[in-house]
C-alpha cells in the first residue's frame, strides 16, 4: 500500500456545493443514487477529470448532465470521470450489501438496524465521492424502506418531509443546511425508541434532544441525556459556543469500532457510552459516558463547524476536543482527581507509544492507513500540547485565542498551523519555538537537580528529546513547569511560579532560604514530560503527605514507589535497604489512609500503586515477570503492615449508602482499593470480606470491585462469584463484557488458561468489537499473563490478529502495538514477540491496517 505524505497536499480541483442522496434501504441490498453538483475550484490547478473514491462498491450507472455515459474508467477502487466544462451535474447509482459489512465502516447492519460510520474514509464504501475532509457540501437525503423493519429513519440536520408508500414502505427526507465533509455524514434506520427532552440555548432557541436505543434499553438513558444537557450549557458558558440546529440525535449501537462519532446532528454511539444505571454500570462507566457525550457534542464546533484540511491535521479537532472534554469533566467531577486520571491514561497509553516503534508527532508526516493514527498521541498528547498553551497564556487570554480561531475559520477546513496562529494572535503569545511540539515525537526527559548554598537554592534543568523513528536528532522545546519551593519546617511555600525551560539546559536561582527547601515541580502536570530527579527520600515523603497541589502529592507517592521498585529490580536491595524503602512508603501510605482532610475520592487515587506498564516504561529493558513479582510483593507487604487500618477503613466506607454524589463515590473507590491490599496481604480472610461486598452489593461499582479481587484468588468463592455474576447478567452484553474482562485481566496465576477457555465460550464472538476487546485488550494489558515466559501469550494474540484481520481489520490492527514493544523487553521474550510479528507479516492478504502496524513494529 502506498505512503501518503503531508507535504504532498494539494487542494481538490473541484468543489461540490450540493449533494443529494437517495437510499433504497435493505439489510442485504441497499441502492444508493447520488446527485452531485460539481464546479471548478478556482483555488486549485484545473483538471479534465474528477476522481471519486470508492471501496467495494458495485457501480450500476453514471450520468453527466442528465446523459448516461460510459466514458468513465477505474483506477483501483476509484472512479474517474471526464469533465470538460466548468460546472456539471453528476449522477451515480451504486449497490451495497450492508449485511456483509463486517468491517463496520460505511453502511452496515447491527442487530437488525442499519447505521453508518464514515470517519475517516467510510463514505467511499457508500457511494463514489471525493472522500476527503476539505470538500464541504450541503446534503439533502431521501431514505425509503420497509416500515415494519425500519420504522425510524434518521439522518443529519432536520427532517423536512416524511410519508407512507405502497407495500408497507415509507420514506423520510432530511436536509442539513451546514456544509460538511463526507466523514460527518450519517444515516440510521431501525426499530428504535427515544428518550426525548429539550434544551433552550443562550439565544433562546429550543433544541429537541433524543437518545435513541432499542426498546428494553430506555430506562438506562437518563444519565446520557443529562450529560448532553450539561455539555451544551458548559460549552455556552466556557467557550461561548451555541448549538446550531433545532435537533440533536444520539443513537446507540452495539457493534462499533470506537467509542462514538460526532456526525452533524446525528451522533452514533457505542452502547457502552450511552447505557447506564447503578445496577449495571460502575462509577467509572458513568464518568466515561459523561465524558464521551461531552466530547462528541463539543466536536460540533471543534471539528464540524471548523473541520480539518486533511487527516494529518487530525489533532486539530481531536487534541482540542479532548482538552475541552477534560476541562468539562474537571468542572463536573473535581479538578484534582480528574487531572490524576488523565495523566494516568497519558502515561499508560501515550508514553509507551512515544517510546516505541510506532512513535509519531501529534501531527504525523505520513501514513498508509489513517485509521492507525487515531492514537493516544494524536488525542491525549494533542490535548496536553494545547493545555500547555493555555497554561502559558492563562485561561482568559487562551479564550481570546479560541474565540479568534472559531471566528476566523468558521465553515473552513483548517490546519494545526491555523490554530497556533489564532492562539498567538488572540492570546498574545509567541509560539514560534512551541510549534516543535507539533513536529517532534518522543516524550522529553527533564533532568532536575537542586543545590543549596548560602541561603540560595539553585535549580538546574536539562532537557533531552529522545530519538524516534525517522527523527534521530531533536531541538529543545519550550517546557512550561509550574513549581513551588516548600519550607520544610512550616510546610508552607511562598507562592507558585511558572517557569519555561526553552533551552537544552537552564539554571534558576531562588534566594532567601534559611535551609534547603523542598522542590515541588511540574505541579498539575503542566508539561507532558518525564521528570528525572534524585530527590531525597524524605522530600518525597514530605510532599506525599503535605503538598497542597493534589497532583504533586500523588506524584510524590508514585515517585517514592517507583524509586523503590526500580532499585529493587535494578540489582536487588539488601535487607536493610529494602526495609528503609518500605518504611518510607509506609510513612506516606499511612498518612494517606488516615488523613482526615483528604476526601475519599482523592484518597482512593493516592492509594493506587503505579501500574506495571508505567513501571516497565521506567526501565530501558524490562523483565515483566520480575516487575510483577516485586509489585505484588509490595502490595502484600502494605496489606499486611496496614491490615487493621485497612479493615477499619473498609468497614467505614462500607457503611456509606449508595448515591451518585461525590462522597459516596469516593467511599466506593476506597472500598475496593482497601480490599485489593487486604487480599494481597491475607488472601483467605479477604476472600470472605470480598464475597460479603460482592453478595451484599446494591450497585455495580461494589460488585465489580469485589469480583475483581475474587477473580485473582483461588477457591470456591471465586467460582461461585463468577457463576453468580454471569447468571445474574446473562443477556446484558455490556455487563457480560465486564465478566470477560475481569477474568482476562486478573492476577490469577492461571489467567492465560482462563482466556483460552473464554475464547471458546458460546458468548464469545469475533464479530463484536466490544466483546473482542473485553477479552483480548484486557489480556494484552495483563502483563503476568500476556508476557508468560514461554511466549504462549504472544502466540495467542498473534492468532487473534490473524483471525480478526479478514473480518475487521481496524480492530485487528489495534492489537499489534502490544507485540510491538519487544525492543523494551528482555531478550528471550523480545525474540518470541518478534517471531510472532514476523508470522503475522508473512500472512497472505493482510489488510492495509495490520500490514502498516506490523511492518512499523518490526522496524
Ligand atoms: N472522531 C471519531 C473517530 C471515530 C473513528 C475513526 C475511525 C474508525 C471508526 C471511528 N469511529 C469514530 C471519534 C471521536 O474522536 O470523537
Ligand atoms: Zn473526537
Amino acid at each position: 500500500p502506498p505512503v501518503i505524505r503531508r507535504e504532498d497536499y494539494t487542494p481538490f480541483p473541484w468543489i461540490l456545493p450540493e449533494v443529494r442522496l437517495r437510499f433504497d434501504l435493505g439489510l442485504e441490498a441497499t441502492r444508493v443514487v447520488s446527485t452531485l453538483t460539481v464546479a471548478r475550484n478556482a483555488k486549485a490547478d484545473p483538471s479534465s477529470t474528477i476522481r471519486l473514491n470508492g471501496d467495494g462498491l458495485q457501480l450500476v450507472s453514471v450520468s453527466i448532465d442528465g446523459e448516461p455515459v460510459n466514458t468513465w474508467s477505474m483506477d483501483g477502487d476509484d472512479l474517474i470521470l471526464p469533465l470538460s466544462g466548468d460546472a456539471h451535474e453528476v449522477e451515480i447509482a451504486t449497490e451495497i450489501d450492508p449485511g456483509a459489512n463486517s468491517q463496520l465502516m460505511g453502511l452496515y447492519a447491527s442487530n437488525g438496524m442499519l447505521c453508518t460510520q464514515c470517519e475517516a474514509e467510510g463514505f467511499r464504501r457508500i457511494t463514489f465521492f471525493p472522500d476527503r475532509p476539505d470538500v464541504l457540501s450541503t446534503y439533502s437525503v431521501r431514505m425509503e424502506g420497509e416500515k415494519a423493519q425500519f420504522p425510524i429513519l434518521l439522518c443529519n440536520g432536520n427532517k423536512v418531509e416524511e410519508g407512507e408508500l405502497e407495500d408497507g414502505r415509507h420514506f423520510a427526507e432530511w436536509h442539513d443546511p451546514w456544509p460538511k465533509p463526507s466523514y460527518l455524514f450519517a444515516l440510521v434506520a431501525g426499530d428504535l425508541v427515544a428518550n426525548s427532552s429539550t434544551f433552550t440555548t443562550m439565544s433562546g432557541r429550543d433544541v429537541e434532544l433524543n437518545v435513541w436505543v432499542r426498546d428494553g434499553d430506555l430506562p438506562r438513558t437518563d444519565h446520557a441525556m443529562e450529560s448532553l444537557k450539561k455539555s451544551m450549557q458548559w460549552d455556552e458558558e466556557t467557550f461561548d459556543r451555541e448549538y446550531d440546529l433545532d435537533l440533536y440525535n444520539i443513537v446507540a449501537v452495539s457493534d462499533f469500532n470506537m467509542g462514538a462519532m460526532e456526525n452533524k446532528g446525528l451522533n452514533v454511539f457505542n452502547t457502552k457510552y450511552v447505557l447506564a444505571d447503578p445496577d449495571t454500570a460502575t462509577d467509572a462507566d458513568f464518568d466515561a459516558i459523561e465524558g464521551v457525550i461531552a466530547h462528541e457534542y463539543f466536536h460540533n464546533w471543534s471539528g464540524n463547524r471548523v473541520t480539518c484540511r486533511d487527516w494529518f491535521q487530525l489533532s486539530l479537532k481531536e487534541g482540542f476536543t479532548v482538552l475541552r472534554d477534560q476541562l468539562f469533566s474537571q468542572d463536573m467531577q473535581g479538578e484534582a482527581v480528574k487531572r490524576i486520571e488523565d495523566v494516568r491514561i497519558l502515561r499508560s497509553a501515550q508514553f509507551p507509544e512515544d517510546s516505541g516503534p510506532l512513535a509519531h508527532p501529534i501531527r504525523p508526516d505520513s501514513y498508509r492507513e489513517i485509521s492507525n493514527f487515531y492514537t493516544a498521541t494524536v488525542y491525549n498528547k494533542g490535548a496536553e500540547v494545547i493545555r500547555m498553551m493555555r497554561s502559558m497564556a492563562g485561561p482568559e487570554a487562551f479564550r481570546a485565542g479560541t474565540d479568534l480561531y472559531f471566528d476566523r475559520h468558521d465553515g473552513e477546513a483548517a490546519t494545526c498551523e491555523d490554530f497556533v496562529r489564532a492562539i498567538e494572535d488572540g492570546a498574545g503569545l509567541d509560539l514560534e519555538q512551541f510549534r516543535l511540539w507539533y513536529s517532534q515525537a518522543g516524550t522529553p526527559k527533564v533532568e532536575v537537580a537542586m543545590r543549596y548554598e548560602g541561603e540560595t537554592a539553585t535549580l538546574s534543568l536539562k532537557q533531552t528529546v529522545p530519538p524516534t523513528p525517522g527523527q534521530p536528532a531533536k531541538h529543545p522545546m519550550p517546557i512550561p513547569l509550574r513549581i513551588a519551593l516548600f519550607d520544610r519546617e512550616s510546610g508552607e511555600h511562598g507562592g507558585e511560579q511558572l517557569i519555561v525551560l526553552d533551552t537544552a539546559e537552564k539554571e534558576l536561582a531562588f534566594e532567601g532560604f534559611a535551609q534547603a527547601p523542598v522542590l515541588s515541580i511540574n505541579r498539575g502536570f503542566t508539561a507532558p514530560v518525564a521528570i528525572e530527579r534524585t530527590a531525597p527520600r524524605e522530600d518525597l515523603v514530605f510532599l506525599a503527605a503535605r503538598d497542597d497541589d493534589s497532583f504533586a502529592r500523588y506524584e510524590a507517592m508514585q515517585e517514592l514507589v517507583v524509586g523503590h521498585l526500580v532499585a529493587a529490580l535494578g540489582g536487588g536491595l539488601s535487607d536493610e535497604e529494602r526495609e528503609v524503602g518500605q518504611a518510607a512508603i509506609a510513612e506516606a501510605f499511612g498518612a494517606i489512609l488516615t488523613d482526615d482532610t483528604l476526601d475519599d475520592s482523592m484518597r482512593g487515587e493516592l492509594m493506587m500503586l503505579p501500574s506495571q506498564t508505567y513501571l516497565m516504561e521506567q526501565m530501558l529493558v524490562a523483565d515483566p515477570g520480575r516487575i510483577h513479582a516485586e509489585r505484588e510483593a509490595l502490595k502484600a507487604w502494605l496489606g499486611q503492615h496496614f491490615h487493621s487500618t485497612l479493615e477499619t477503613l473498609h468497614d467505614r466506607v462500607s457503611a456509606v449508602p449508595y448515591s451518585l454524589d461525590g462522597p459516596a463515590r469516593g467511599a466506593r473507590k476506597v472500598k475496593t482499593q482497601a480490599l485489593v491490599y487486604l487480599a494481597a496481604g491475607d488472601p483467605e480472610s479477604a476472600a470472605e470480606r470480598a464475597w460479603e461486598q460482592f453478595d451484599g452489593a446494591d450497585n455495580m461499582t461494589d460488585r465489580q470491585g469485589a469480583l475483581m479481587v475474587l477473580a485473582g484468588l483461588e477457591g470456591a468463592l471465586r467460582t461461585n462469584a463468577l457463576l453468580d455474576f454471569y447468571n445474574r447478567y446473562k443477556g446484558n452484553d455490556l455487563v457480560i463484557d465486564k465478566w470477560f474482562t475481569l477474568q482476562a485481566w486478573s492476577t490469577h496465576p492461571q489467567a492465560i488458561e482462563h482466556v483460552k477457555a473464554l475464547a471458546k465460550h458460546p458468548d464469545f464472538t469475533l464479530r463484536n468489537p466490544n466483546r473482542v476487546r473485553s477479552l483480548y485488550m484486557a489480556f494484552a494489558g495483563n502483563p503476568h499473563a500476556f508476557h508468560q515466559a514461554d511466549g504462549e501469550g504472544y502466540r495467542m494474540l498473534a492468532d487473534l490478529i490473524l483471525s480478526l484481520d479478514p473480518i475487521n481489520p481496524q480492530t485487528a490492527a489495534r492489537f499489534v502495538p502490544a507485540l510491538g514493544r519487544w525492543r523494551r523487553i528482555e531478550p528471550h521474550r523480545a525474540a518470541l514477540m518478534r517471531a510472532e510479528l514476523e508470522r503475522i507479516a508473512a500472512a497472505e492478504n493482510l489488510s492495509r491496517d495490520t500490514y502498516e502496524q506490523v511492518t512499523r513494529s518490526l522496524g
